[in-house]
């Protein structure tokens, strides 16, 4: 039911009605209703503007199967609105030309031979849903160059060297040369290319050298909303081993660790994954916290620092 009508019927009610108390109740759960509605709006947004073609051929395609090649991952699947205007900025409704698609199917396209003058210019956007609009991508990761094998930037690698910065499930997955290029353009063969293995370019599989490439992954809102809380070393290792455990930290640092981490992350303090260290760790849990005690290790403990991943509710707005 539109808006609107909900409302005329909801102020007849109003005024008719002489149970007041039940329509107090009514007028609440329709607030409610229409409240969330306007708060799902809220995360709709557009996509930027594209403005892949000139119209000196045969007309201005700026079509959805083009741009999505041309810009993995940057337009939704299901566009909800499309807008077009001239590279100035008067919409394309104002014109007066005649376009052969304008829809957030095909996309845009205008062309010359269905029109009196010369298509002008035209640049596109496209409205998405909140689904898409509250994703993130990660970083940008470069692990391997080709030199070796290929070039290799598999998850499995780069989530072990990178704790905690790629979410479990990707949604999808970019592939660049370290200059740009997206991968489909480069005309090479990729051995992995998804978002369960990764991303993997051997080189035996190409007529030439694998470029250097590099790859970002597209996460859903429940990783892009957490956040991490300052590192923290409150001890060094020349006791009986290097402790940052989460009870002391806590009792150091009152709020500033919330209550149920999501993760940890320890690093020596010039930066090194603890993963990397060989050493073995008597604690590295959400639980726990972090500990490292000397007597497990051939050699004394190095100087470590912690993280802790932490929800939503925790964050910062
Ligand atoms: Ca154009
Ligand atoms: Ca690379
Ligand atoms: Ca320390």
């Amino acid at each position: 039911m539109r808006t609107d009508r909900l409302l005329q019927i909801l102020f007849f009610h109003i005024h008719c009605s002489c149970n007041s108390a039940k329509m107090i109740k009514v007028i609440l759960a329709v607030w409610t209703i229409l409240m969330t509605k306007e708060c799902r709006c809220a995360n709709i947004c557009w996509t930027q503007w594209f403005d892949r073609d000139d119209p000196s051929g045969v007309g201005d395609f700026e079509t959805l199967q083009n741009l999505r090649q041309e810009n993995p991952g940057k337009i939704c699947d299901a566009p909800i609105a499309i807008q077009a205007t001239t590279l100035s900025g008067t919409p394309a409704s104002q014109t007066g030309q005649t376009f052969h698609n304008y829809d957030t199917t095909v996309g845009f396209a205008c062309v010359n031979s269905e029109n009196k003058q010369m298509c002008l210019d035209y640049q596109v956007r496209f409205q998405c849903p909140p689904s898409f609009c509250s994703v993130c991508w990660t970083q940008w990761f470069d692990r391997d160059d080709p030199s070796g094998v290929g070039d290799f930037e598999t998850l499995q690698n780069l989530r072990q060297e990178n704790p905690g910065k790629i979410c479990d499930v990707p949604i999808a997955i970019q592939a660049t040369t370290l200059s740009g290029t997206p991968a489909s353009q480069t005309g090479q063969t990729f051995h992995n290319y998804d978002t369960t293995v990764g991303f993997a370019c051997v080189n035996s599989e190409n007529k030439q050298m694998c470029l250097d490439y590099q790859v970002r992954f597209q996460c859903p809102p429940s990783f892009c909303s957490v956040c991490w809380t300052q590192w923290f070393d409150r001890d060094d290792p020349s006791g009986v081993g290097d402790f940052e455990t989460l009870q002391n930290l806590r009792q150091e640092n009152p709020g500033k660790i919330c209550d149920a981490p999501i993760a940890i992350q320890a690093t020596t303090l010039s930066g090194t994954p603890a993963s990397q260290t060989g050493q073995t760790f008597h604690n590295y849990d959400t639980t726990v916290g972090f500990a490292c005690v000397n007597s497990e290790n051939k050699q004394m403990c190095l100087d470590y620092q912690v993280r802790f991943q932490c929800p939503p509710s925790f964050c910062p707005a």
